[in-house]
C-alpha cells in the first residue's frame, strides 16, 4: 500500500485548444440482436457523439448514455442539455485540463456529459500532436484483453451456444447476465458445460440483502465475480454482503468517482471494480480510480456500454493505463453492429487479444457517409 504519484498530473496540465465548431450528433445504430438485462432489453444503439473542429483537426468523441434512465440517471437528453446549457459554457482555450476539471465539479454529477467533452479534448490534442491516446495518457501500446457480456437469453440452449462460439473465439472472460429466476440454474448449465471458463455474472442491481441465502448458492460455480447484485446506488449493503461471501463482488453502478471508490475499498463492498470511463467522468477520473485501486490491492477493468466504434477505442486505450489488471467488456464489434460508424471494427486475434488501433487520436476513422445514414439529430454548439 504505497502511495504513486499522481498518473494524470502531465494531463491535467495541458492547454485547451481554441475550438472552431462544436456539433452534438445523434446516431441511431441497430443491434445485430437485441441486449437484455435485469433492467432493460435494448434493441438499437443510440448515441451521442461530439464532434470537435480547431484549426482543420476534426476529433470525435462518444457519450455513453442511453436514451433512458433505465441503467444509469443520466441519459442523451440530459447530456445535451447539461453539456450545450452548462459544460461547453466553462470551456475557455489556453485553460488547463486540471482548470477545466475543478470548473466542472461546480456542476454535480453528470460524468457521462463531462466525459464527452474531456476524452473529445484529449482526443483533439493527441491529434494535433501526432500521437496516439494511449501515447498521450503516457502508456506504451500493448495486446489488451478481450472479454465478452452476454445478454440475458430466452433458453439455456441459446445462453450455451453464445458461450461455446465466445470460447471458440478465445475470449479472455465470460460475462453472463443474471436477474432474480434466471441465474443460479443457468450459471450451473454454463458451468456443467465449461468447468475451467474464467466466467462472471451481471446482476445490475436486482437482487436485495433478502436474498442473501440464494445469492450465497453462486458460491458454488468458481465465479470470477458477481457485479453490482445489489442497489444501483448501495456501497453499504455491498459490505455485508461481501462478508457474507465468498465470491468477489464487483462494483459497476454505484462507483460514480475517487471517492466512491475510496469508500467502497474502505468499507470492504467489493473486491473488484468496473471502470466505465463516461460513468465516472472521463479518462483522467478512470486513470485515477484504478492507480488508487492498484496501491490497494484492489483489481479493475474497463466497462463498456455496447458503444459504437468511437467509444470502444476510447475504452481500449484507457486499459493500457495502470491497474487495468483483469479483462474487461471489450469485444468485437460484430458482436454488435453489422456496420458501425468507424473503422476498422474491433476483432480478435487468434490468441483472443485486441490491438490498439494504429495512428493519432483514438486510431479509427469516423466514415462521414455512415454518420450521415445512421444520424437522428444534429446540433451546432458553436
Ligand atoms: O452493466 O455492464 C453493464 C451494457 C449496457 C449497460 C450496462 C452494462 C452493459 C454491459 C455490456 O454489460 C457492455 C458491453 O458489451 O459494452
Ligand atoms: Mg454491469
Amino acid at each position: 500500500m504505497t502511495a504513486s504519484p499522481s498518473p494524470t498530473a502531465t494531463l491535467e496540465a495541458l492547454a485547451v485548444p481554441k475550438i472552431d465548431h462544436v456539433d452534438l450528433v445523434t446516431v441511431k445504430l441497430p443491434f445485430v440482436a437485441p441486449f437484455g438485462t435485469s433492467v432493460y432489453v435494448w434493441t438499437d444503439k443510440e448515441a451521442m457523439l461530439m464532434r470537435l473542429e480547431s484549426g482543420g483537426v476534426t476529433a470525435w468523441s462518444e457519450c455513453v448514455s442511453d436514451p433512458d434512465p433505465f441503467y444509469f440517471y443520466e441519459t442523451n437528453g440530459t447530456a445535451r442539455h447539461i453539456i450545450k446549457d452548462f459544460l461547453m459554457p466553462l470551456v475557455e482555450p489556453g485553460m488547463t485540463l486540471g482548470e477545466l476539471e475543478a470548473r466542472f465539479r461546480h456542476v454535480r454529477g453528470h460524468g457521462m456529459a463531462k466525459a464527452t467533452i474531456e476524452n473529445g479534448l484529449l482526443i483533439l490534442i493527441a491529434l494535433q500532436k501526432g500521437l496516439p491516446l494511449h501515447g498521450l495518457l503516457g502508456r506504451p501500446a500493448k495486446k489488451i484483453m478481450s472479454g465478452l457480456s452476454i445478454g440475458l437469453k430466452q433458453t439455456q440452449a441459446e445462453l450455451l451456444a453464445a458461450v461455446e462460439k465466445a470460447v471458440a473465439k478465445k475470449y479472455q472472460r465470460i460475462k453472463m447476465k443474471i436477474k432474480k429466476g434466471q441465474d443460479v440454474d443457468w450459471v450451473r448449465a454454463v458451468r456443467d458445460r465449461f468447468p475451467d471458463l474464467r466466467l462472471m455474472v451481471d446482476a445490475n442491481g436486482d437482487y436485495s440483502l433478502a436474498d442473501l441465502a440464494h445469492l450465497k448458492r453462486l458460491d458454488a460455480f468458481g465465479l470470477m465475480m458477481i457485479e453490482q447484485p445489489l442497489s444501483y446506488n448501495d456501497i453499504f449493503k455491498h459490505a455485508a454482503l461481501q462478508k457474507e461471501m465468498k465470491t468477489a463482488i464487483c462494483l459497476d453502478e454505484s462507483i460514480h468517482s475517487l471517492d466512491d471508490a475510496a469508500a467502497a475499498i474502505a468499507l470492504g463492498a467489493c473486491r473488484i471494480i468496473n471502470i466505465k470511463q463516461g460513468r465516472v467522468g472521463g479518462l483522467m477520473e478512470s486513470m485515477r480510480i484504478a492507480r488508487y485501486c492498484a496501491d490497494h490491492g484492489v483489481d479493475v477493468w474497463s466497462g463498456g456500454m455496447d458503444e459504437t466504434g468511437i467509444g470502444r477505442a476510447v475504452n481500449i486505450h484507457l486499459q493500457t493505463a495502470e491497474g487495468f489488471t483483469l479483462p474487461g467488456d471489450t469485444s468485437e464489434t460484430s458482436n454488435y453492429f453489422d456496420e458501425d460508424i468507424a473503422d476498422p471494427p474491433v476483432v480478435l486475434d487468434p490468441d483472443g487479444l485486441i490491438d490498439i488501433p494504429k495512428g493519432p487520436g483514438i486510431g479509427v476513422k469516423v466514415v462521414p457517409e455512415r454518420i450521415l445514414k445512421r444520424a437522428i439529430r444534429w446540433e451546432r454548439l458553436q
